[in-house]
Protein backbone atom coordinates (compact mmCIF):
# COMPACT_ATOMS: atom_id res chain seq x y z
CA UNK A 1 0.00 0.00 0.00
CA UNK A 2 1.58 3.26 -0.80
CA UNK A 3 2.11 5.76 1.90
CA UNK A 4 0.27 9.52 1.47
CA UNK A 5 2.24 11.03 4.38
CA UNK A 6 4.80 14.06 3.61
CA UNK A 7 6.33 15.67 6.60
CA UNK A 8 4.38 19.01 6.60
CA UNK A 9 5.61 20.83 9.33
CA UNK A 10 7.75 18.04 11.22
CA UNK A 11 11.53 18.13 10.35
CA UNK A 12 12.57 14.34 9.22
CA UNK A 13 15.82 12.61 11.20
CA UNK A 14 18.19 10.45 10.90
CA UNK A 15 17.71 7.46 13.56
CA UNK A 16 20.86 9.06 14.77
CA UNK A 17 20.12 12.82 14.80
CA UNK A 18 17.07 11.45 16.94
CA UNK A 19 19.35 9.81 19.63
CA UNK A 20 21.19 13.04 19.82
CA UNK A 21 18.72 14.60 21.24
CA UNK A 22 18.47 11.30 24.47
CA UNK A 23 21.04 12.46 27.83
CA UNK A 24 22.58 10.34 30.20
CA UNK A 25 19.68 9.79 32.89
CA UNK A 26 16.33 10.82 30.82
CA UNK A 27 13.33 8.89 31.26
CA UNK A 28 11.98 7.50 27.93
CA UNK A 29 8.27 6.04 27.23
CA UNK A 30 8.27 4.03 24.51
CA UNK A 31 5.68 2.58 22.52
CA UNK A 32 5.45 -1.19 22.26
CA UNK A 33 3.10 -3.65 23.58
CA UNK A 34 4.98 -7.23 22.94
CA UNK A 35 6.97 -6.53 19.63
CA UNK A 36 3.88 -5.05 18.61
CA UNK A 37 4.38 -1.34 17.81
CA UNK A 38 7.49 -1.01 19.19
CA UNK A 39 10.11 1.74 18.59
CA UNK A 40 12.90 0.48 16.35
CA UNK A 41 15.03 2.36 14.55
CA UNK A 42 15.25 5.07 17.72
CA UNK A 43 16.43 2.82 20.03
CA UNK A 44 19.19 0.97 18.18
CA UNK A 45 20.99 4.35 17.60
CA UNK A 46 20.16 4.75 21.51
CA UNK A 47 22.09 2.00 21.68
CA UNK A 48 25.27 2.79 19.10
CA UNK A 49 25.34 6.40 21.30
CA UNK A 50 25.41 4.50 24.67
CA UNK A 51 28.32 2.20 23.24
CA UNK A 52 30.45 5.52 22.10
CA UNK A 53 29.61 7.11 25.38
CA UNK A 54 30.92 4.31 27.47
CA UNK A 55 33.99 4.26 25.33
CA UNK A 56 34.91 7.46 25.53
CA UNK A 57 34.40 6.81 29.50
CA UNK A 58 31.07 8.92 30.12
CA UNK A 59 28.26 7.26 31.64
CA UNK A 60 25.13 6.86 29.70
CA UNK A 61 22.25 5.07 30.67
CA UNK A 62 18.59 5.90 31.12
CA UNK A 63 15.13 4.86 32.19
CA UNK A 64 13.44 2.67 29.59
CA UNK A 65 9.60 2.48 30.16
CA UNK A 66 7.68 0.92 27.70
CA UNK A 67 3.48 -0.49 27.38
CA UNK A 68 4.86 -4.44 28.67
CA UNK A 69 7.36 -6.33 26.42
CA UNK A 70 9.08 -5.20 23.09
CA UNK A 71 11.25 -6.22 20.24
CA UNK A 72 14.87 -6.91 20.44
CA UNK A 73 15.35 -4.08 18.48
CA UNK A 74 14.78 -1.84 21.62
CA UNK A 75 14.83 -4.17 24.91
CA UNK A 76 18.07 -6.50 23.12
CA UNK A 77 19.95 -3.58 21.70
CA UNK A 78 19.98 -1.12 24.97
CA UNK A 79 20.69 -4.34 27.45
CA UNK A 80 23.85 -5.12 24.93
CA UNK A 81 24.72 -1.48 25.39
CA UNK A 82 24.51 -1.51 28.93
CA UNK A 83 22.13 1.65 28.49
CA UNK A 84 19.03 0.69 30.87
CA UNK A 85 19.22 2.03 34.19
CA UNK A 86 15.46 1.03 35.37
CA UNK A 87 13.21 -0.37 33.71
CA UNK A 88 9.04 -1.21 34.51
CA UNK A 89 6.40 -2.53 33.59
CA UNK A 90 7.41 -5.77 32.25
CA UNK A 91 10.16 -7.63 29.87
CA UNK A 92 10.85 -10.89 28.26
CA UNK A 93 13.85 -10.51 26.62
CA UNK A 94 17.10 -12.61 27.42
CA UNK A 95 19.70 -9.94 27.31
CA UNK A 96 17.48 -7.72 29.53
CA UNK A 97 16.51 -10.41 31.72
CA UNK A 98 20.21 -10.83 32.57
CA UNK A 99 21.02 -7.82 32.86
CA UNK A 100 18.44 -7.60 35.97
CA UNK A 101 18.87 -10.61 37.24
CA UNK A 102 22.80 -9.80 37.61
CA UNK A 103 21.81 -6.40 39.21
CA UNK A 104 22.64 -3.75 36.31
CA UNK A 105 19.74 -3.06 35.48
CA UNK A 106 16.45 -1.99 38.60
CA UNK A 107 13.62 -3.44 37.48
CA UNK A 108 10.14 -3.05 39.35
CA UNK A 109 7.15 -5.16 38.42
CA UNK A 110 3.98 -3.55 38.23
CA UNK A 111 0.30 -4.62 36.98
CA UNK A 112 -0.05 -3.04 33.56
CA UNK A 113 -3.51 -1.54 34.28
CA UNK A 114 -1.61 0.92 36.83
CA UNK A 115 1.60 2.39 34.67
CA UNK A 116 -0.01 5.02 33.02
CA UNK A 117 -2.11 6.22 36.04
CA UNK A 118 0.86 6.22 37.92
CA UNK A 119 2.77 7.82 35.69
CA UNK A 120 -0.12 10.81 35.71
CA UNK A 121 0.19 10.65 39.36
CA UNK A 122 3.81 11.66 39.44
CA UNK A 123 4.89 8.16 40.76
CA UNK A 124 7.58 7.13 37.89
CA UNK A 125 9.41 10.71 38.22
CA UNK A 126 9.47 13.09 35.00
CA UNK A 127 9.16 11.80 31.63
CA UNK A 128 11.52 13.55 29.11
CA UNK A 129 10.65 12.06 25.68
CA UNK A 130 8.22 9.93 24.10
CA UNK A 131 9.25 7.64 21.36
CA UNK A 132 6.44 6.38 19.89
CA UNK A 133 5.58 4.55 16.19
CA UNK A 134 3.20 5.75 14.27
CA UNK A 135 1.62 5.00 10.46
CA UNK A 136 0.55 8.21 10.19
CA UNK A 137 0.38 12.13 11.93
CA UNK A 138 -1.31 15.11 10.75
CA UNK A 139 0.05 18.90 11.12
CA UNK A 140 -2.51 19.56 14.31
CA UNK A 141 -1.06 17.06 16.14
CA UNK A 142 -3.30 13.46 15.19
CA UNK A 143 -1.07 10.35 16.26
CA UNK A 144 -1.93 7.66 14.53
CA UNK A 145 -0.12 4.22 16.22
CA UNK A 146 0.71 0.82 14.93
CA UNK A 147 -0.43 -2.09 15.82
CA UNK A 148 -0.67 -1.53 19.66
CA UNK A 149 -1.46 1.37 22.03
CA UNK A 150 -0.24 -0.07 25.55
CA UNK A 151 0.66 3.15 27.14
CA UNK A 152 2.08 5.45 24.04
CA UNK A 153 -0.66 7.97 25.07
CA UNK A 154 0.28 8.66 28.10
CA UNK A 155 3.93 8.80 26.85
CA UNK A 156 2.72 11.67 24.34
CA UNK A 157 0.88 13.40 27.11
CA UNK A 158 3.09 13.39 29.71
CA UNK A 159 6.35 13.78 27.99
CA UNK A 160 7.84 17.27 27.62
CA UNK A 161 8.86 16.07 23.87
CA UNK A 162 8.04 13.58 21.52
CA UNK A 163 10.02 11.71 18.47
CA UNK A 164 8.03 9.31 15.95
CA UNK A 165 9.08 6.94 14.01
CA UNK A 166 6.52 7.11 11.19
CA UNK A 167 7.04 3.24 9.84
CA UNK A 168 5.75 2.81 6.16
CA UNK A 169 5.46 -0.68 6.83
CA UNK A 170 1.97 -0.31 8.58
CA UNK A 171 -0.75 1.08 6.11
CA UNK A 172 -2.68 4.44 7.04
CA UNK A 173 -5.56 2.68 6.88
CA UNK A 174 -4.91 1.50 10.31
CA UNK A 175 -6.53 4.72 11.35
CA UNK A 176 -9.69 3.49 12.98
CA UNK A 177 -8.42 0.11 14.35
CA UNK A 178 -7.61 2.30 17.81
CA UNK A 179 -9.87 3.53 20.72
CA UNK A 180 -7.91 6.32 22.49
CA UNK A 181 -9.32 7.28 26.06
CA UNK A 182 -7.83 8.11 29.46
CA UNK A 183 -9.93 7.84 32.28
CA UNK A 184 -10.74 10.90 35.06
CA UNK A 185 -8.07 11.09 37.54
CA UNK A 186 -9.32 11.40 41.60
CA UNK A 187 -10.76 12.68 43.50
CA UNK A 188 -13.48 12.99 40.30
CA UNK A 189 -13.14 10.00 38.40
CA UNK A 190 -16.08 9.23 36.14
CA UNK A 191 -17.19 6.11 35.17
CA UNK A 192 -15.33 4.08 31.98
CA UNK A 193 -18.14 4.22 30.00
CA UNK A 194 -18.08 0.81 28.67
CA UNK A 195 -20.85 -1.76 29.00
CA UNK A 196 -19.65 -4.11 25.97
CA UNK A 197 -16.30 -5.57 25.18
CA UNK A 198 -17.14 -4.01 21.80
CA UNK A 199 -17.72 -0.61 22.69
CA UNK A 200 -15.91 2.13 21.40
CA UNK A 201 -15.29 5.18 23.78
CA UNK A 202 -12.30 7.07 22.72
CA UNK A 203 -10.47 9.02 19.74
CA UNK A 204 -9.09 7.07 16.70
CA UNK A 205 -5.61 8.93 17.32
CA UNK A 206 -3.32 10.28 19.84
CA UNK A 207 -4.05 13.94 20.11
CA UNK A 208 -1.08 16.30 20.89
CA UNK A 209 0.50 19.61 21.05
CA UNK A 210 2.44 19.50 17.81
CA UNK A 211 4.98 22.13 19.46
CA UNK A 212 6.23 18.86 21.50
CA UNK A 213 6.76 17.10 18.32
CA UNK A 214 10.78 17.34 17.76
CA UNK A 215 10.97 15.31 14.95
CA UNK A 216 10.13 11.74 12.60
CA UNK A 217 12.11 9.34 11.55
CA UNK A 218 10.78 7.44 8.52
CA UNK A 219 11.10 3.50 8.72
CA UNK A 220 9.81 0.59 6.97
CA UNK A 221 10.13 -2.33 9.17
CA UNK A 222 7.77 -5.10 10.61
CA UNK A 223 7.09 -5.80 14.48
CA UNK A 224 9.83 -8.38 15.36
CA UNK A 225 7.13 -10.85 16.61
CA UNK A 226 8.06 -14.47 16.41
CA UNK A 227 6.08 -17.30 15.31
CA UNK A 228 4.51 -19.96 17.25
CA UNK A 229 5.92 -23.21 17.95
CA UNK A 230 3.28 -25.73 17.17
CA UNK A 231 1.77 -27.42 20.41
CA UNK A 232 2.61 -30.23 22.03
CA UNK A 233 0.47 -33.16 23.45
CA UNK A 234 0.88 -31.40 27.09
CA UNK A 235 -0.82 -28.04 25.84
CA UNK A 236 -2.94 -29.30 23.54
CA UNK A 237 -4.54 -31.71 26.45
CA UNK A 238 -4.30 -28.35 28.81
CA UNK A 239 -6.87 -26.31 26.32
CA UNK A 240 -8.81 -29.49 26.14
CA UNK A 241 -9.35 -29.78 29.97
CA UNK A 242 -10.01 -25.73 30.53
CA UNK A 243 -12.64 -25.93 27.13
CA UNK A 244 -13.73 -29.14 29.35
CA UNK A 245 -14.19 -26.98 32.34
CA UNK A 246 -15.98 -24.21 30.75
CA UNK A 247 -18.57 -26.49 28.81
CA UNK A 248 -19.64 -27.87 32.43
CA UNK A 249 -19.90 -24.33 33.92
CA UNK A 250 -22.12 -23.33 30.92
CA UNK A 251 -24.44 -26.49 31.34
CA UNK A 252 -24.80 -25.67 35.44
CA UNK A 253 -25.72 -22.48 34.07
CA UNK A 254 -23.12 -21.02 36.29
CA UNK A 255 -21.92 -19.56 32.63
CA UNK A 256 -24.58 -17.56 30.97
CA UNK A 257 -25.96 -19.24 27.33
CA UNK A 258 -24.41 -16.33 25.83
CA UNK A 259 -21.00 -16.91 27.28
CA UNK A 260 -18.68 -14.68 28.51
CA UNK A 261 -16.15 -12.84 27.19
CA UNK A 262 -12.71 -14.20 27.31
CA UNK A 263 -8.95 -13.08 28.90
CA UNK A 264 -6.26 -15.59 27.38
CA UNK A 265 -2.23 -15.00 27.77
CA UNK A 266 0.08 -15.21 25.42
CA UNK A 267 2.15 -18.39 23.80
CA UNK A 268 1.54 -21.46 23.10
CA UNK A 269 -1.15 -23.03 25.99
CA UNK A 270 -2.91 -19.80 25.10
CA UNK A 271 -3.13 -20.69 21.39
CA UNK A 272 -3.85 -24.59 22.33
CA UNK A 273 -6.84 -23.18 24.79
CA UNK A 274 -8.71 -20.68 22.40
CA UNK A 275 -8.58 -23.57 19.72
CA UNK A 276 -9.91 -26.05 21.93
CA UNK A 277 -12.87 -23.80 22.75
CA UNK A 278 -13.17 -22.60 19.35
CA UNK A 279 -13.83 -26.59 18.24
CA UNK A 280 -15.76 -27.33 21.67
CA UNK A 281 -19.55 -28.33 19.93
CA UNK A 282 -21.20 -26.57 23.50
CA UNK A 283 -19.16 -23.77 23.77
CA UNK A 284 -20.98 -21.16 21.50
CA UNK A 285 -18.89 -18.21 19.47
CA UNK A 286 -17.44 -16.05 21.96
CA UNK A 287 -15.39 -12.19 22.44
CA UNK A 288 -12.34 -11.62 23.28
CA UNK A 289 -11.79 -9.11 26.16
CA UNK A 290 -7.86 -9.57 26.87
CA UNK A 291 -4.29 -7.61 26.62
CA UNK A 292 -2.51 -9.39 22.92
CA UNK A 293 -4.63 -10.50 19.66
CA UNK A 294 -1.89 -13.24 18.98
CA UNK A 295 -2.18 -15.22 15.88
CA UNK A 296 -4.46 -18.41 16.79
CA UNK A 297 -7.58 -15.21 17.45
CA UNK A 298 -7.48 -14.64 13.28
CA UNK A 299 -8.28 -17.97 12.45
CA UNK A 300 -10.42 -18.14 15.09
CA UNK A 301 -12.33 -15.19 14.02
CA UNK A 302 -12.21 -15.76 10.18
CA UNK A 303 -14.47 -19.40 11.17
CA UNK A 304 -16.95 -17.45 13.23
CA UNK A 305 -15.71 -18.63 16.91
CA UNK A 306 -14.85 -15.61 17.67
CA UNK A 307 -16.77 -12.93 17.12
CA UNK A 308 -14.83 -9.28 18.73
CA UNK A 309 -11.69 -8.82 20.04
CA UNK A 310 -10.42 -6.39 22.19
CA UNK A 311 -6.65 -5.98 23.39
CA UNK A 312 -4.14 -3.23 23.27
CA UNK A 313 -1.85 -4.97 20.69
CA UNK A 314 -1.84 -6.71 17.51
CA UNK A 315 1.31 -9.16 18.04
CA UNK A 316 0.62 -11.22 14.69
CA UNK A 317 3.78 -13.36 13.08
CA UNK A 318 4.49 -11.34 9.88
CA UNK A 319 2.46 -14.04 7.37
CA UNK A 320 -0.89 -13.74 9.95
CA UNK A 321 -0.79 -9.58 9.74
CA UNK A 322 -0.41 -9.52 6.09
CA UNK A 323 -3.64 -11.46 6.00
CA UNK A 324 -5.11 -8.98 8.46
CA UNK A 325 -3.86 -5.98 5.98
CA UNK A 326 -5.10 -7.79 2.80
CA UNK A 327 -8.58 -7.52 4.58
CA UNK A 328 -8.25 -5.01 6.80
CA UNK A 329 -11.93 -3.06 7.04
CA UNK A 330 -13.26 -6.82 7.50
CA UNK A 331 -10.82 -6.98 10.54
CA UNK A 332 -11.26 -3.36 11.62
CA UNK A 333 -15.12 -3.80 12.25
CA UNK A 334 -13.85 -6.60 14.47
CA UNK A 335 -10.62 -5.94 16.69
CA UNK A 336 -10.38 -2.79 18.58
CA UNK A 337 -7.04 -1.60 20.50
CA UNK A 338 -6.96 0.21 23.38
CA UNK A 339 -4.74 2.03 25.89
CA UNK A 340 -3.72 -0.99 28.42
CA UNK A 341 -5.46 1.28 30.84
CA UNK A 342 -8.68 0.47 29.71
CA UNK A 343 -7.75 -3.28 28.04
CA UNK A 344 -6.76 -4.37 31.86
CA UNK A 345 -9.12 -2.26 33.42
CA UNK A 346 -10.10 -3.84 36.77
CA UNK A 347 -13.52 -1.66 37.52
CA UNK A 348 -14.04 -3.27 33.41
CA UNK A 349 -13.48 -6.84 33.78
CA UNK A 350 -15.26 -7.13 36.88
CA UNK A 351 -18.20 -5.38 34.92
CA UNK A 352 -17.82 -7.25 31.67
CA UNK A 353 -17.74 -10.51 33.63
CA UNK A 354 -14.27 -11.38 31.95
CA UNK A 355 -13.60 -15.25 32.37
CA UNK A 356 -9.53 -15.13 32.65
CA UNK A 357 -7.07 -17.49 32.15
CA UNK A 358 -3.51 -17.33 32.49
CA UNK A 359 -0.21 -19.21 32.86
CA UNK A 360 1.31 -20.06 36.02
CA UNK A 361 5.40 -20.63 36.65
CA UNK A 362 4.47 -22.94 39.60
CA UNK A 363 1.42 -23.30 41.73
CA UNK A 364 1.29 -24.30 45.46
CA UNK A 365 -0.85 -27.04 46.80
CA UNK A 366 -3.13 -24.18 48.20
CA UNK A 367 -3.54 -22.32 44.87
CA UNK A 368 -1.10 -19.38 45.73
CA UNK A 369 0.54 -18.74 42.14
CA UNK A 370 4.32 -17.44 41.45
CA UNK A 371 4.05 -16.48 37.58
CA UNK A 372 7.51 -14.21 37.88
CA UNK A 373 10.16 -15.78 39.54
CA UNK A 374 12.36 -18.67 38.88
CA UNK A 375 13.04 -20.42 42.14
CA UNK A 376 12.71 -17.31 44.23
CA UNK A 377 15.35 -15.81 42.90
CA UNK A 378 15.67 -15.07 39.28
CA UNK A 379 12.97 -12.61 37.19
CA UNK A 380 11.24 -14.39 34.41
CA UNK A 381 9.38 -12.11 32.18
CA UNK A 382 6.98 -9.92 35.14
CA UNK A 383 3.53 -9.96 36.43
CA UNK A 384 2.13 -8.70 32.98
CA UNK A 385 -1.64 -8.35 32.93
CA UNK A 386 -2.31 -11.82 34.58
CA UNK A 387 -3.01 -9.55 38.19
CA UNK A 388 -5.52 -6.99 36.40
CA UNK A 389 -7.32 -9.94 35.29
CA UNK A 390 -7.13 -12.45 37.78
CA UNK A 391 -8.30 -10.70 40.84
CA UNK A 392 -11.33 -8.97 38.99
CA UNK A 393 -12.18 -11.92 36.80
CA UNK A 394 -16.16 -13.85 36.50
CA UNK A 395 -14.55 -17.00 36.91
CA UNK A 396 -9.80 -16.67 37.35
CA UNK A 397 -8.25 -19.77 35.73
CA UNK A 398 -4.51 -20.67 36.05
CA UNK A 399 -2.82 -23.59 34.19
CA UNK A 400 0.56 -24.66 33.21
CA UNK A 401 1.86 -27.79 32.34
CA UNK A 402 2.44 -30.54 35.62
CA UNK A 403 5.96 -30.70 35.10
CA UNK A 404 9.16 -28.67 33.77
CA UNK A 405 12.67 -29.48 32.52
CA UNK A 406 11.84 -33.27 31.19
CA UNK A 407 10.21 -33.85 34.79
CA UNK A 408 13.08 -32.39 37.29
CA UNK A 409 10.87 -29.71 38.33
CA UNK A 410 7.06 -30.69 39.77
CA UNK A 411 5.38 -27.21 38.81
CA UNK A 412 2.65 -27.65 42.26
CA UNK A 413 4.77 -27.15 45.02
CA UNK A 414 4.22 -27.29 48.85
CA UNK A 415 4.56 -23.32 48.71
CA UNK A 416 5.29 -21.16 45.98
CA UNK A 417 8.74 -19.37 45.91
CA UNK A 418 7.22 -16.02 44.87
CA UNK A 419 4.20 -15.30 45.07
CA UNK A 420 1.87 -13.06 42.72
CA UNK A 421 -1.60 -14.13 42.70
CA UNK A 422 -2.68 -15.47 46.11
CA UNK A 423 -5.45 -18.30 46.84
CA UNK A 424 -7.84 -15.85 46.93
CA UNK A 425 -7.92 -14.66 43.65
CA UNK A 426 -7.08 -18.46 42.14
CA UNK A 427 -10.31 -20.11 41.73
CA UNK A 428 -9.20 -22.95 39.25
CA UNK A 429 -6.09 -24.70 38.48
CA UNK A 430 -5.77 -26.99 35.08
CA UNK A 431 -2.57 -28.90 34.07
CA UNK A 432 -2.80 -31.85 31.41
CA UNK A 433 -3.37 -34.16 34.21
CA UNK A 434 -6.64 -32.43 34.78
CA UNK A 435 -9.04 -29.87 36.50
CA UNK A 436 -8.85 -28.70 40.22
CA UNK A 437 -12.25 -26.38 41.00
CA UNK A 438 -10.63 -24.48 44.30
CA UNK A 439 -14.41 -22.32 44.64
CA UNK A 440 -15.68 -22.69 47.96
CA UNK A 441 -13.40 -24.87 49.53
CA UNK A 442 -11.20 -24.45 52.73
CA UNK A 443 -6.71 -24.72 52.46
CA UNK A 444 -6.83 -28.39 52.80
CA UNK A 445 -9.38 -29.40 50.56
CA UNK A 446 -8.11 -27.29 48.23
CA UNK A 447 -4.73 -29.00 48.38
CA UNK A 448 -7.00 -31.96 48.74
CA UNK A 449 -8.31 -31.22 44.91
CA UNK A 450 -4.83 -30.02 43.24
CA UNK A 451 -2.99 -32.92 44.83
CA UNK A 452 -5.06 -35.14 42.96
CA UNK A 453 -6.46 -33.77 39.88
CA UNK A 454 -3.46 -31.48 38.76
CA UNK A 455 0.05 -33.15 40.43
CA UNK A 456 2.00 -35.01 37.86
CA UNK A 457 1.92 -39.16 39.61
CA UNK A 458 5.80 -38.41 39.82
CA UNK A 459 5.27 -36.67 42.61
CA UNK A 460 1.65 -37.35 43.78
CA UNK A 461 2.11 -39.19 46.82
CA UNK A 462 5.07 -37.23 47.75
CA UNK A 463 2.61 -34.17 48.48
CA UNK A 464 0.36 -35.83 49.77
CA UNK A 465 2.53 -37.35 52.14
CA UNK A 466 3.23 -33.71 53.26
CA UNK A 467 -0.09 -32.19 53.41
CA UNK A 468 -1.02 -35.05 55.64
CA UNK A 469 2.06 -35.37 57.48
CA UNK A 470 2.11 -31.90 59.05
CA UNK A 471 0.32 -31.13 61.98
CA UNK A 472 -2.36 -28.57 60.33
CA UNK A 473 -3.53 -25.53 61.86
CA UNK A 474 -6.12 -23.53 59.59
CA UNK A 475 -3.73 -23.82 56.53
CA UNK A 476 -1.18 -27.40 57.08
CA UNK A 477 2.46 -25.92 56.11
CA UNK A 478 5.34 -27.05 57.52
CA UNK A 479 8.09 -24.05 57.70
CA UNK A 480 10.56 -26.68 57.95
CA UNK A 481 9.86 -28.34 54.48
CA UNK A 482 8.00 -25.96 52.67
CA UNK A 483 10.66 -25.50 50.61
CA UNK A 484 12.30 -29.06 50.29
CA UNK A 485 11.27 -29.77 46.40
CA UNK A 486 13.09 -26.29 45.36
CA UNK A 487 16.06 -26.79 48.18
CA UNK A 488 16.46 -30.19 46.68
CA UNK A 489 16.29 -28.99 43.08
CA UNK A 490 18.66 -26.48 43.89
CA UNK A 491 21.30 -29.09 45.35
CA UNK A 492 20.82 -32.39 42.56
CA UNK A 493 19.29 -30.98 39.66
CA UNK A 494 15.70 -32.33 40.10
CA UNK A 495 12.81 -32.44 42.56
CA UNK A 496 12.97 -36.26 42.72
CA UNK A 497 13.83 -37.97 45.79
O1 LIG B 1 12.34 -22.51 30.49
O2 LIG B 1 12.58 -22.47 28.04
O3 LIG B 1 14.56 -22.73 29.55
O4 LIG B 1 12.90 -24.59 29.35
O5 LIG B 1 10.39 -21.47 32.54
O6 LIG B 1 8.28 -21.76 30.42
O7 LIG B 1 7.12 -23.32 28.92
O8 LIG B 1 8.31 -21.31 27.96
O9 LIG B 1 6.21 -21.14 29.39
O10 LIG B 1 6.08 -19.43 27.51
O11 LIG B 1 4.06 -20.45 28.66
O12 LIG B 1 5.56 -18.85 29.84
C1 LIG B 1 4.57 -17.91 33.25
C2 LIG B 1 6.67 -17.37 32.05
C3 LIG B 1 5.05 -19.03 31.11
C4 LIG B 1 4.44 -16.60 31.11
C5 LIG B 1 5.19 -17.71 31.91
C6 LIG B 1 10.74 -22.81 32.86
C7 LIG B 1 10.46 -23.59 31.60
C8 LIG B 1 10.93 -22.60 30.55
C9 LIG B 1 9.14 -20.74 30.62
P1 LIG B 1 13.16 -23.13 29.26
P2 LIG B 1 7.52 -21.91 29.04
P3 LIG B 1 5.44 -19.97 28.73
C10 LIG B 1 -1.19 -11.44 30.56
C11 LIG B 1 -0.44 -12.68 30.62
C12 LIG B 1 3.31 -13.75 33.41
C13 LIG B 1 2.62 -12.64 32.67
C14 LIG B 1 1.26 -13.02 32.24
C15 LIG B 1 4.47 -15.26 31.83
C16 LIG B 1 10.50 -21.27 31.14
O13 LIG B 1 3.12 -16.99 30.91
O14 LIG B 1 5.43 -14.52 31.72
O15 LIG B 1 0.60 -13.86 32.82
N1 LIG B 1 3.40 -14.97 32.62
N2 LIG B 1 0.83 -12.39 31.20
O16 LIG B 1 11.16 -24.81 31.58
C17 LIG B 1 11.67 -23.20 37.13
C18 LIG B 1 9.43 -23.77 37.41
C19 LIG B 1 9.26 -23.66 36.01
C20 LIG B 1 10.37 -23.29 35.25
C21 LIG B 1 8.63 -23.52 33.96
N3 LIG B 1 8.42 -24.11 38.19
N4 LIG B 1 10.65 -23.53 37.93
N5 LIG B 1 11.57 -23.05 35.81
N6 LIG B 1 9.93 -23.23 34.00
N7 LIG B 1 8.20 -23.81 35.21
C22 LIG B 1 -2.50 -11.59 29.97
C23 LIG B 1 -2.71 -11.33 28.51
O17 LIG B 1 -3.74 -11.04 28.13
C24 LIG B 1 -1.58 -11.50 27.55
Amino acid sequence: MTHPFKPRNFPELSPGEAAAYVQNGMTIGFSGFTPAGAAKAIPKAIAARAREEHAAGREFKIGVVTGASTGDSLDGELARADAISWRTPYQSNGALRKSINEGRTHFFDMHLSVLPQNIRYGFLGKFHLAVVEACDVTADGQIVLTTSVGAAPTFCQEADKILIELNEFHPVGLRGIHDIYEPYDPPIRLPIPMTTAHDRIGSRSVRVDPSKIIGIVRTNLPDEVAEFKEPDATTLQIGENVATFLAAELRAGRIPKQFLPIQSGVGNIANAVLGAMGSHPEIPPFQLFSEVVQDSVIGLMEKGDITFASGTSLTLSPPVLSQVYANLDYFKDRIVLRPQEISNNPEIVRRLGIISINTAIEIDIFGNVNSTHLMGNDLMNGIGGSGDFTRNAFISIFTCPSIAKGGDISTIVPLVSHMDHSEHSVQVVITEQGIADLRGKDPTERAEEIIAHCVHPDYRDELDAYLHGVIAGHTPQSLQMAFEFHQRFLATGTMRR
